[in-house]
């Protein structure tokens, strides 16, 4: 089984973002790794300076999925439910001057401006898998900040219990959400220990560059131990919660999809096996592994708990 570093193993890259890159062109078949670190202009980059950030970077001895195929097979059902929609749709999005605001159980709430929200000198690029529940898979490499170290700010008090996230809702920008196909807006939530984990990453970039819009510009989630649909895209609220938050795809279909929504290839969806999966690009099926192939690192949140209950 392939393993992941450890996040505690995380080493700080005294090499250029471009460098890495071209030490890695090996395993990685993205048409736009040439250009390194180079941003065409960009909201992202006034606010959060991507060029000069010197990342840390969790490797993974995995082919990295290529750019094109990561950017054009989506799910984004604010931009059409269809896998190419979100690309077409999404184009135009126009992401400046974001703002998020953080509140519910803590002592410093606000709204903060994504350069506010984040610092770049605290970026770090981390290649994860991502499994969607409808069986495919992907590895890309983020850039973001674990979501506790910006957790921690807002001061959660001892009532916060959960963290619950929200997307935005603007149905003239969004023109998915024209139609309800989901209850808007897309919503999703974590148990603090799961939000606090080191693997958890609030991402505001990918292959080296600002988050597409077809991704979840300008900022999203990526929990990579969990179905894709965890990894809520374009977030403007953040709360801290007691109780155990709404999340979309469970108010959409409680029987198929569980608040913690862990890979687990042992529990099945009620419509296929969870067993195997298709890497976007390969041909053949591969067994997928117990809680994405993270499991040395986050087993131990779920210790003692039945998982076919609590999928
Ligand atoms: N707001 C929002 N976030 C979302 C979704 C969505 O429809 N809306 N889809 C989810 C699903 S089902 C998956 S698999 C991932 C896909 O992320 P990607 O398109 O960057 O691969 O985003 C998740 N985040
Ligand atoms: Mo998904």
């Amino acid at each position: 089984m392939i393993k992941i570093r450890k996040s505690s193993d995380c080493r700080e890259a005294e090499v250029t973002p471009e460098a890495i890159y071209r030490q890695r062109r090996a395993f990685m078949k993205g048409s736009m790794l040439g250009a390194g670190l180079l941003l065409a202009s960009s909201p992202l980059r006034a606010a959060l300076d991507l060029q000069g950030y010197k990342p840390k970077v969790m490797t993974l001895d995995e082919e990295i999925t290529p750019f094109k195929d990561a950017t054009r097979y989506n799910n984004f059902y604010e931009f059409g439910t269809g896998k190419s929609d979100p690309a077409r749709q999404a184009k135009d999005f126009d992401t400046s001057d974001w703002r998020v605001s953080i509140g519910g159980e803590c002592a410093r709430p606000g709204e903060l401006a994504l350069e506010d929200l984040i610092d770049s000198k605290d970026l770090e690029e981390r290649i994860y898998r991502l499994r969607c529940v409808e069986a495919w898979s992907m590895v890309i490499p983020w850039i973001g900040i674990p979501l506790g170290k910006l957790l921690q700010r807002f001061e959660p008090t001892s009532k916060a219990k959960y963290v619950a996230f929200r997307t935005l809702v603007d149905p003239d920008r969004m023109p998915g959400q024209k139609r309800d196909v989901l209850d808007w807006p897309y919503r999703e939530g974590l148990r603090i220990d799961e939000a606090m984990h080191p693997l958890t990453l609030i991402a505001v970039g990918m292959y080296g560059k600002p988050m597409p819009n077809q991704n979840g510009a300008p900022i999203r989630l990526v929990v990579p131990w969990k179905y894709g649909f965890k990894s809520i895209k374009s977030i403007v609220r953040i709360d801290f919660t007691e109780q155990q938050p709404q999340t979309t795809w469970n108010m959409q279909n409680p029987r198929e999809y569980g608040f913690y929504s862990n890979v687990n290839p042992k529990v099945s969806h009620p419509r296929w096996s969870q067993a195997r999966e298709r890497r976007i690009g390969e041909f053949f099926k591969r067994d997928t592994l117990m809680f994405n192939g993270y499991e040395e690192e986050v087993a131990s949140l779920y210790a003692g708990m039945d998982l076919k209950k609590y999928f």
